[in-house]
């Protein structure tokens, strides 16, 4: 995302803006009206207020803010502020039904398309870049994924559909277990990606020391080896909160996994199937990512380590904009977008690898990091602090790079998600990382 010209902005701004769009109305238009304003589970909106919720936001920031325009419908407003409104009591509000929030979402967007003709992106820090224009395209975007799990909680038979991704390179069975990245400063976080929101910012020096890091994705394989060792049983690898939490949610696999014979199926949006052992898991919540390391006899990787070994490239001492450089990502580099409706097997994408090798860090699935969500030094809210800063704090795990069901414009080496740590329903997997030993003098090469 660099262009500079009024035009290529203006360009960009629409088709990011297009192509949310598409995706909400395809998330929105497979269901009918009694699926959209019914709650599919007290942790999700109805997703008709996420419809709405999605013009609402696109009209505060883009109509009113940017375009100076007088409110459509200031009554509604509370309706659609998240804050106002836990997901849980969101049915019980007198949302707008199905066709008007169609409508609405329908008005804001003509308007706002009027005003992208017309802007110039100069003047005020909103506008510079088009930045305004595009936190409103991954607001979208980011809705178009909580929608999207909304989907694979609801009951029902399959209504999207979506081809699997390619079979992996013939490589993805032989590749190392893990990679070295290299210990000293990297550069974190950002200060020049133009669409990067404020939680990504400033870019700061971090020191990271060496360590190891998976190759991969832990894959299903791998964690049903951890049930079948008994490890849900196993207090020692819990930590005192996870065994607490283990205990009363009665958690023995990750959601969605039922018993089945000897083995195990899983429903993903409405197909039942066995699970496949290449794929990265998901839908297991922090606690459960967590003991299934020290399991292993290893650890999560801080929130500095997934980024170094994400973005870090030891042959310049300089951070990238993705594992793979500094393109934009494509189909060939990383599963994002929905283009499937599952993370490829391990070790699959060649073309989006780390420096040090470490494949489908961006894409596939989320992954878990063993860090808090928090400020970085010099963290200035903007612009409002209701996106990050009231969040910032104990309560929240870091989860780095994207899945499947995220797409590219909501996606980048600096980007920061957060969740409670037990939280399972998000696309959310994990890999595991270890200290690299420390030289010992004398000793010559130790491995
Ligand atoms: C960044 C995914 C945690 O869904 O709560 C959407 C994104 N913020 N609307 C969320 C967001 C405001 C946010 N996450
Ligand atoms: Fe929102």
């Amino acid at each position: 995302m660099t262009p500079t010209s009024t035009e290529a902005l203006r360009d960009l701004v629409a088709r990011n803006l297009v192509t949310a769009r598409e995706r909400t109305e395809l998330l929105t238009g497979s269901v009918d009206d009694g699926d959209l304003v019914r709650q599919h589970s007290p942790l999700m909106s109805p997703l008709v207020w996420d419809l709405a919720h999605v013009a609402n936001q696109e009209e505060l920031w883009l109509l009113r803010e940017v375009g100076g325009r007088e409110p459509m419908h200031p009554e509604i407003d509370p309706l659609y502020d998240a804050f106002e409104h836990p997901r849980a009591e969101r049915p019980t509000l007198p949302l707008l039904p199905p066709a008007e929030a169609r409508a609405y979402a329908h008005e804001v967007r003509g308007r706002v398309l009027d005003l992208v003709d017309a802007a110039t992106f100069t003047g005020t820090r909103l506008l510079t870049s088009a930045f305004a224009f595009g936190m409103i395209a991954q607001h979208e975007q980011q809705h178009d994924e909580t929608m999207l799990i909304t989907h694979q909680l609801r009951k029902g038979p399959a209504v999207l559909t979506a081809p699997p991704p390619a079979a992996p390179p013939a490589d993805a069975l032989s590749l190392p277990r893990e990679v070295l990245i290299p210990g000293g400063p990297f550069t974190m976080g950002t200060s020049t990606e133009p669409w990067a929101l404020d939680n990504e910012r400033p870019a700061h020096t971090v020191t990271v020391p060496a360590f190891y890091l998976d190759t991969t994705p832990v894959t299903n394989a791998a964690y049903a080896g951890f049930i079948a060792d008994g490890g849900y049983d196993d207090r020692r690898w819990w930590s005192p909160a996870g065994w607490d939490h283990r205990q009363r949610a009665g958690l023995t696999a990750p959601m969605y996994w039922r018993r089945e014979g000897g083995g195990w199926v899983r429903t993903r949006f409405g197909v039942t199937e066995q699970v496949p052992p290449a794929e990265p898991a998901m839908h297991v919540c922090w606690y459960e990512a967590q003991a299934y390391a020290v399991w292993a006899g290893r650890r999560l990787p801080t929130e500095a380590e997934w980024e170094k070994a994400a973005r870090y490239d030891p042959a310049t001492g300089r951070s990238r904009r993705f594992p793979w450089g500094d393109e934009d990502p494509a189909p060939d580099r990383a599963n994002l977008g929905q283009r499937h409706l599952q993370p490829a097997p391990a070790g699959s994408y060649p073309r989006g690898a780390s420096p040090a090798g470490a494949r489908q860090l961006v894409g596939d699935v989320w992954e878990w990091t063993a860090s808090d969500f928090l400020p970085y030094p010099g963290f200035t809210a903007w612009p409002y602090p209701e996106y990050s800063e009231v969040f910032f704090g104990g309560a929240y795990k870091t989860l780095r790079g994207g899945a499947f069901g995220v797409d590219p414009v909501a996606c980048r080496g600096t980007f920061r998600n957060w969740d409670y740590p037990i939280r399972r329903q998000i696309f959310a997997g994990f890999r595991t990382a270890r200290d690299a030993e420390p030289a010992v003098p004398g000793a010559g090469a130790s491995r």
